[in-house]
C-alpha cells in the first residue's frame, strides 16, 4: 500500500460516503473517513461494511478537528460530502444548516490551505441542483447546466450556494484544484429513509409484508431528476482525475413526479392503484417548494466521459427489491 493514493471522505456515514468508499477501495485507494460525534450510531455499520476505512473523529463546525484530519490522512483527494442535507430539516434548523453546510466548506478548504496542502490535495465539493430552485423564470427547457442562474429556495440551497462560491473562490485565489459537482437527486439502497424515494420504497416493502398500513407524504406533484447514487460517485471521482478543476452537472436528463415514483414502486408489489395507501400530511410540506428539477449532463458526458447507467424504472425496482429483502430479513429476526 506504500504507493496507494490516499482519499479523505467527509460524510462517510451518509449515502454517497458509502458508495464512494467502496469505489475508491476498489480502485486501490487508502480511504479515510471523517466521523462526527463521540459515539456516532452509524459508526458500527461503517466499520462492519467498510473495515478498510480509517475513521478520524471530527466535525465540519470544528476547524481544529479538520486540520487534524487532513494532517493524519495527508490526502491526495478530499471529497467534502458532509452536510446538513435534508431540505425540510434546513427550514427548521437554518442556523445549524448555515454553520455546517455553508461555513463548514470554508473550514475544510482552510484546513487544506493552512496545512500547506493547497497544491497537493484535490478537493471535491458536493454542490447541488437545489441551488437552481426550479422557478418558471429561470427554467431552461433542455435542463439546467453549469451556466444556469441560481435561485435557491431553502436554507439548505442558500447554504450550498455559499459552499459552491467559496470553493470556486479558493480555486481562483489560491490555485487550488477544487471541483464542484452540481449533482441532481441521486438515490438508492443507501438513501436515508427521511428522503422521499427511500421513504416510499421502505413503506412499500412494509405494506407488502403487512408491517404498516399506509404512508404519509407531503406534496406529490414536485418533479425531480432522479439517478442512482452508485453512478454519481463515479462522476465525482472523474472530476478529480480531470486535468483542470471545473464545475460539472451530473444528472439523468429526465424528470419524474413523486406520483410517477409511487406508481412504479407500488407496481413492484402488484398494486396498480396506490391512492388508498397514501395519506397526505401537511407536516411534510415545505414553506417554499422546488417545483421541478431537470439537469443537462452534456458537459460531464463530453468532457469526463461520464454517463448514468441506471434508468428511472431500474432505480425504483432496485430500491423496492432491496427493501423487500431487508424488511423480510428484519421481520424474521424480530
Ligand atoms: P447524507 O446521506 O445526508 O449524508 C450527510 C453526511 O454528512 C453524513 O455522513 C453526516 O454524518 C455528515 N454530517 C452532517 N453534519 C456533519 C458535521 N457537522 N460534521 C461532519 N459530518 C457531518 O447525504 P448524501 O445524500 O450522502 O449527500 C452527500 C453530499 O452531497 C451532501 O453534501 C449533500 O448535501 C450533497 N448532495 C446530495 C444529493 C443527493 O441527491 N443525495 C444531491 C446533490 C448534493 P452523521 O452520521 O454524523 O449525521
Ligand atoms: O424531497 C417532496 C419534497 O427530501 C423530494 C437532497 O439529497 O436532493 C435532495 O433534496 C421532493 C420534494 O429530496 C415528502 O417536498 C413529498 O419536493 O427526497 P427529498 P430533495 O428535497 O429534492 C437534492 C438535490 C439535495 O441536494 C438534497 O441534499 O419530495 N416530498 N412528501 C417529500 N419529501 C420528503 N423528504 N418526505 C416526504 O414525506
Amino acid at each position: 500500500m506504500a504507493d496507494a493514493k490516499r482519499a479523505l471522505i467527509t460524510g462517510i456515514t451518509g449515502q454517497d460516503g458509502g458508495h464512494l468508499a467502496a469505489l475508491l477501495h476498489e480502485k486501490g485507494y487508502e480511504v479515510f473517513g471523517l466521523i462526527r460525534g463521540q459515539n456516532n450510531p452509524r459508526r458500527e455499520q461503517v466499520v462492519a461494511e467498510f473495515p478498510f476505512v480509517t475513521l478520524i473523529e471530527g466535525d465540519l463546525i470544528d476547524p481544529t478537528s479538520l486540520v487534524r484530519a487532513v494532517e493524519v490522512s495527508d490526502p491526495h483527494e478530499l471529497y467534502n460530502l458532509a452536510a446538513i442535507s435534508h431540505v425540510g430539516y434546513s427550514f427548521k434548523n437554518p442556523t445549524l444548516t448555515a454553520d455546517v453546510t455553508a461555513k463548514g466548506v470554508l473550514n475544510v478548504l482552510e484546513a487544506v490551505r493552512i496545512t500547506g496542502r493547497a497544491q497537493h490535495t484535490r478537493v471535491y465539493q458536493a454542490s447541488t441542483s437545489e441551488m437552481f430552485g426550479g422557478l418558471d423564470y429561470n427554467r431552461p427547457g433542455a435542463g439546467y447546466n453549469e451556466n444556469s442562474l441560481f435561485h435557491p429556495r431553502s436554507p439548505y440551497g442558500v447554504a450550498k450556494l455559499y459552499g459552491h462560491w467559496i470553493a470556486k473562490n479558493y480555486r481562483e485565489s489560491y490555485d487550488m484544484f477544487v471541483a464542484c459537482g452540481i449533482l441532481f437527486n441521486h438515490e438508492g439502497e443507501r438513501r436515508g429513509v427521511e428522503f422521499v424515494t427511500r421513504k416510499i420504497t421502505h413503506a412499500v416493502a412494509r405494506i407488502k409484508l403487512g408491517l404498516q398500513p399506509n404512508i404519509e407524504l407531503g406534496d406529490l406533484w414536485p418533479k425531480r431528476d432522479w439517478g442512482y447514487a452508485g453512478d454519481f460517485v463515479e462522476g465525482m471521482w472523474r472530476m478529480l482525475q480531470h486535468t483542470e478543476p471545473d464545475d460539472f452537472v451530473l444528472a439523468t436528463g429526465e424528470t419524474h413526479s413523486i406520483e410517477e415514483f409511487l406508481t412504479l414502486a407500488f407496481a413492484e408489489i402488484g398494486i396498480d392503484d396506490w391512492k388508498p395507501y397514501v395519506v397526505q400530511n401537511p407536516a411534510f410540506m415545505r414553506p417554499a417548494e422546488v417545483d421541478i428539477l431537470l439537469g443537462d449532463p452534456t458537459k460531464a458526458e463530453q468532457v469526463l466521459g461520464w454517463k448514468r447507467k441506471v434508468d428511472f424504472p431500474g432505480l425504483v425496482k432496485l430500491m423496492v427489491e432491496h427493501d423487500l429483502a431487508d424488511q423480510a430479513r428484519k421481520a424474521a429476526i424480530a
